[in-house]
């Protein structure tokens, strides 16, 4: 039998709401799980896999990366491997965070051939965006031993929002999988796709309002049943994170603001992350006055949605487009344009807090210098380009390529 835990999406480094008290919740929920299997693996915790976006993005700061590093040291010390791909978030060409944890003796990167742990060869499948999906072939490197499992991250079939079809990738795999252990999807799930076992872990932290669901993280099995064949166990296991109190206000034509904090106050706020989401009709509502309620009562911070439609006629139909969650809206779209790497990383440079905006022409010109300079300019390059380039690419005027290649 072979029992790992199951994580991923754990986005160490996210400093969601502005708040640095929310970037410390994602690493210590990272932590948590590392505890459980620290915890755990007398009793036979043999890996902890993690299925991408360790961090928010690719440029982790050094509070984030020592905590990491310090949790996969703990697990190392314990005997416990952390075996693990690379997500959306953290993608990047070339070197990743990972492939220097892998050097330090501290993790495994998954790849097409099996890492095996007690009876189980796990493989693994980084984040590729749909553009490129033409181009995989699924090959992987064959193993002998009794059960096999893909890691992978993207949004698969049969769940929500699918674009990668989870068929598709089973019948042109050369390995037959008893399991695929994803990551991407936030919502944890599961299903059987012909008979492989296809699950997602969730994400550990909320990374958006959306994910009201309490946090956890998968423990599978994988054993034989009584007839020799594999049989595959998922469970879930909750973690204790940062509290979201979700006050939903419907007001009635002639309700506002007090209402609403009237609403806020019966909750118990105490360090939570109040989430008030207001529709129906009435009188207009300053979210600040919300927010000050919230705080009053003892809320780490406070984030309030109108869905009413502007100008509080409850007649009015429902805008097609909502932002009830701007950063998920966002994402979203980010996700659609199908960006290349560099675009995504200029996309990020935009929008990241921590970045002062007066510092944001500064960061994106020097990063397409040192893009031109290296010929890194993965949706325009070939293999060809991608050796020689380097030291001449600056010089030869044919190296030069327009904004509207380079994204
Ligand atoms: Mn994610």
């Amino acid at each position: 039998m072979t029992r790992v835990i199951h994580t991923g999406d754990t986005h160490v480094g996210y400093r969601q709401y502005h708040s640095p008290e929310r970037r410390q919740d994602f690493l210590d929920a990272f932590e948590a799980v590392v505890d459980d299997a620290v915890d755990d693996a007398s009793d036979g915790v043999d890996a902890v896999v993690h299925a991408g976006d360790l961090f928010h993005d690719r440029r982790p700061d050094l509070p984030d990366l020592l905590g990491v590093l310090s949790a996969l040291r703990r697990l190392d010390a314990a005997g416990v491997p952390f075996l693990a791909i690379v997500g959306n978030h953290e993608a990047t060409r070339g070197s990743q965070w990972l492939d220097l944890f892998s050097d330090l003796g501290l993790a495994t990167r998954l790849a097409d051939e099996p890492t095996v742990v007690g009876e189980t060869a796990f493989y693994g499948l980084d984040h590729v965006p749909p553009s490129r999906r033409d181009e995989l072939d699924y090959e992987f490197v064959p193993h002998d031993a009794n059960h096999a499992v893909l890691v992978a991250h993207g949004l698969f079939t049969p769940f929500p929002h699918a674009d990668w079809d989870t068929e598709t990738v089973l019948d042109a795999a050369n390995v037959d999988f008893d399991a695929l252990l994803l990551g991407d999807n936030h919502v944890a799930d599961r299903a059987q796709v012909d008979d492989t076992w296809v699950t997602y872990c969730g994400s550990t932290e909320r990374a958006s309002a959306e994910e009201r669901d309490a946090r956890g993280y998968n423990l599978v099995e994988f054993g034989a049943d009584a007839g020799g064949e594999t049989a595959v166990d998922v469970r879930r296991r909750s973690l204790d994170t940062r509290p979201f109190v979700f006050v939903d206000v419907d007001l009635a034509a002639d309700e506002g603001v007090d209402r609403v904090r009237e609403q806020v106050r019966q909750h118990d706020l105490d360090d939570a992350v109040a989430v008030v989401t207001i529709t129906g009709g009435g009188e207009p509502v300053t979210p600040a006055a919300v927010e000050e309620a919230a705080v009053e009562e003892g809320a780490l911070l406070a984030r309030v949605t109108d869905h009413r439609a502007v100008g509080g006629d409850p007649t009015d139909a429902a805008p097609d487009v909502e932002f009830g969650d701007p950063d998920a809206a966002v994402r979203e779209r980010v996700r659609e344009m199908d960006l290349s790497d560099s675009g995504r990383h200029l996309d990020e440079t935009v929008r990241d807090d921590g970045l002062a905006d007066s510092n944001v022409r500064d960061r994106v010109a020097d990063f397409v210098a040192d893009a031109v300079a290296d010929g890194d300019l993965d949706d325009v390059e070939t293999d060809e380009t991608d050796d020689a380039a380097g030291d001449d690419g600056a010089d030869d005027p044919d190296d030069q390529v327009s904004m509207e290649d380079f994204l």
